[in-house]
């Protein structure tokens, strides 16, 4: 899953997609690149910041949305609001990324069990401006599974069909670094509950703490495509990643590994 976060401020590319013609490019260049799905974002969750109005979701990540999907990319929508995400489904996304996993906006829920698109819960406590007073556990990796299944729960109960769920253990939300690596390495108890899993670390504040000072945002993908082999290895279903690129190469080696054999590279080969 490719991020193209379509936001002034989002923490490590805020900015650089912000105007339609930009995001399009940039979404067409992941498909290209190997993305399965890319990830359409208007608001930015980065610790701290604000909430943005529903209409300027709206704008930013529509056309974004219409364009990709008439392109036949596979879009997913990540949005908290059920009017963007009916809007973004409206527009040929398939699936919905819910940092909130359905707790921002109660009319979410319903939503989905309506349209039958997939839909990505992420474990959350709270809204990105006080988050950070929230990371508090006893177990974090056995906390966050517990109290993902409990949401699971409840968005079934709301009609939401377990075929269509995916789980994310929302590394950095609510989390700190060593919350985030007691999620890491419990991840196969996270599979063990038996839904896909989604391992979104790309570029994430805890990554920049194993890099050298002086070391750019850009950096932090030596670590995250690390991550995306492991998490690889665990079982994920997908990972959430900025550079498609290593996150490739990653998993390429990963598969060639587990074959024995060279990997058929899916994306465009670099002249050699
Ligand atoms: N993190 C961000 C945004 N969307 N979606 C899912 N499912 N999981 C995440 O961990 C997640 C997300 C924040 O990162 P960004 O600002 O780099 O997009």
């Amino acid at each position: 899953m490719g991020v193209l976060n379509v936001t002034p401020d989002s923490f490590s590319d805020g900015g650089r997609w912000a105007s339609t013609d930009a995001a399009i490019a940039h979404g067409v260049e992941l498909a290209r690149q190997g993305a399965d799905i890319v990830d359409v974002g208007g608001e930015s969750t980065r610790p701290g910041a604000e909430r943005v109005p529903v209409p300027a979701e709206l704008g930013r990540v529509l056309p974004v949305v219409s364009e990709l999907a008439a392109r036949g990319i596979r879009v997913s929508i990540d949005t908290m609001n059920s009017e963007t995400a009916k809007a973004a489904v409206d527009a040929g996304a398939q699936i919905v990324n819910d940092v909130s996993g359905g707790l921002a906006d109660p009319a979410m829920a319903p939503l989905i069990a309506e349209r039958g698109v997939h839909y990505v819960v992420m474990h959350w406590r709270g809204h990105s401006d006080h988050m950070n007073d929230l990371a508090t556990y006893e177990d974090a990796a056995h906390d966050v599974r517990d109290e993902l299944l409990r949401r699971v729960d409840a968005l079934e109960a709301q009609g939401v069909g377990a075929e269509r769920i995916i789980i994310d253990p929302g590394l950095g939300f609510a989390k700190n670094a060593d919350h985030n690596w007691d999620v890491l390495h419990h991840l196969r108890e996270f599979e063990a509950v038996g839904l896909p899993v989604l391992v979104a670390a790309s570029r994430k504040r805890f990554l920049g703490e194993l890099m050298p000072q002086g070391a750019s945002i850009q950096d932090r993908d030596l670590p995250t495509a690390v991550i995306t082999a492991l998490a690889a290895r665990d079982g994920a279903w997908g990972v959430r990643v900025h550079d498609v690129v290593s996150t490739r190469i990653a998993l390429d080696v990963v598969r060639s590994w587990e074959k024995g054999t060279a990997e058929e590279a899916r994306h465009e080969k670099m002249d050699r």
